[in-house]
């Protein structure tokens, strides 16, 4: 598991393609660019010689702060829990929803793995990184946990959850242990101009693979009644066509995928 060398020019150089190249879907309207160099180093103060499990869920505030700070994201906001490849395909990089990583905080990072390292003179370890630190569970969470709070505090209106209904060994859709449940669910906005108001929940059954659960049964019930009893309306769709068209596409010889075909072909 190497860590990622040049860092800085790549989360530089990330951070201009997404505002000059890339711009338009996610950032406000005319708000102003960003200054690259100084949300690079907003990034580095907070983790440059630092050891990895020092770090905790305020490490990065004033990088997400500066980056995200003016953003809300209007009836796009997209969440998915062991969905990662089809809610991205959906979502079209901010062109049809907006997920956490479509945001410049989370574009300049995606995919990278990152550490600091006390006592050293380059300050990051560039060998590993730690995956647990067994006195501080917060340390896993300093980024990725920070991120997903602060998305889920900017989405409003209705928002979407991408799940998955068939997850291999049995696990559920809503996962006691998800990102979705831990830092996005709770931190949805109840009040203000920017609140939530609809939470639309859609379960995805891959072709040929077991359904574990549809709307409306176990843990999705659960998620029924977390979201009502925050004041969200709640809707829920298993297998929306035009995931299933997403997903045929890639398995396109699966027994579900029949019927799409047939469809296709007669129009
Ligand atoms: O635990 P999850 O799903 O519910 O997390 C997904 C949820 C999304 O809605 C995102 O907004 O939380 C956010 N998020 C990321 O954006 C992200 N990018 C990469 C959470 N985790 C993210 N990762 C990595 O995927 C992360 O290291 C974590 O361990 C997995 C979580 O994926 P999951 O179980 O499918």
């Amino acid at each position: 598991n190497g860590t990622t060398c040049g860092l800085r020019e790549i989360m530089i150089g990330r951070c201009s393609h997404y505002q000059y190249i890339k711009n338009g879907f996610v950032q406000p309207n005319g708000s102003r660019a960003k200054n690259c160099t100084e949300l690079y180093e907003a990034f580095e103060s907070a983790v440059r010689y630092k050891s990895y499990c020092n770090m905790n869920m305020s490490t990065y505030g004033r990088y997400f702060e500066l980056a995200l700070g003016d953003l809300h994201v209007i009836n796009r906001a997209m969440f998915w829990s062991g969905t990662y490849a089809i809610a991205h395909t959906y979502g079209s990089n901010g062109r049809n929803y907006v997920t956490l990583e479509d945001t410049l905080a989370a574009a300049m990072v995606n995919g990278l793995t990152w550490c600091g390292k006390e006592n050293d003179t380059e300050g990051f370890d560039f060998v590993s990184c730690p995956y647990r630190c067994k006195d501080n569970q917060w340390a896993d969470y300093a980024f990725w946990g920070l991120a997903s709070k602060t998305f889920a505090q900017l989405a409003a209106g209705e928002v979407y959850v991408v799940l998955n209904g068939s997850q291999a060994n049995g696990k559920s859709a809503f996962r006691n242990d998800s990102y979705f449940r831990s830092f996005e669910l709770p931190n949805l906005r109840q009040n203000g101009t920017y609140r939530v108001t609809k939470v639309n929940i859609l379960v995805l059954h891959s072709p040929d693979a077991e359904v574990v659960e549809r709307c409306g049964q176990k843990s999705l019930l659960e998620l029924e009644r977390l979201v009502q009893n925050k004041g969200f309306d709640y809707a829920c769709e298993d297998d929306p066509e035009e995931l299933i068209l997403i997903m045929c596409s890639e398995h396109w010889h699966a027994r579900e995928c029949q019927v799409a075909r047939q469809v296709l072909r007669q129009t």
